[in-house]
């Protein structure tokens, strides 16, 4: 039994986390997601749109994914990949070489990213959207008040 173990925000779950999450998944038999929480979140700098549960549970809905369990720290993944048994540690490749020393107790593996898709970036899109419809609406009610003016 070959387990495979990742870890990750996984906020506004997207093509870039199932492509990721199925080639790490054809690496083994298992895959076990660290899922941050989102107080970790705090300290990596993020602000989680989607809360935990909800993350989690959106995982474990995907087929490649077999179990989650919670990424509170950086300091926990030697024992959570003593505790899972873990034959391979595997990342994207945004954090190339920032696990290596965990290359005693088992393969660390970085995969290419998804280009051209990130949580951030359908933030930013999401973003955009609002405040074009705000200049709409905007627009919409300085019209109407000259219509006003006019009666
Ligand atoms: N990813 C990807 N392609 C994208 C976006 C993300 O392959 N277009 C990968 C990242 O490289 C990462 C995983 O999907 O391996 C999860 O990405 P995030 O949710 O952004 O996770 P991150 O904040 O990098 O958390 O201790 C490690 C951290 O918890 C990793």
């Amino acid at each position: 039994m070959t387990t495979v173990v990742t870890y990750g925000t996984f906020d506004l779950f997207h093509i870039g986390h199932v492509r990721l999450l199925k080639r790490l998944r054809d690496l083994g038999d298992r895959l076990v997601v660290g899922l941050s929480s989102d107080e970790f979140n705090s300290v990596k700098g993020k602000n989680v749109i989607i809360p935990y549960e909800d993350r989690r549970e959106i995982l474990l809905s995907c087929r490649y994914v077999d179990d989650v369990f919670q990424e509170n720290s950086w300091e926990q993944k030697r024992d959570d990949l003593q505790r899972e048994n873990a034959s391979i540690f595997a990342m994207g490749d945004d954090w190339i070489g920032k696990f290596d020393d965990l290359q005693d107790v088992v393969k660390v593996v970085y995969l290419p990213r998804t280009q051209d898709v990130s949580t951030t970036e359908l933030k930013t899109v999401i973003s955009e959207i609002q405040n074009e419809k705000i200049r709409q609406i905007q627009s919409l009610a300085s019209h109407l008040s000259r219509l006003i003016e006019k009666l």
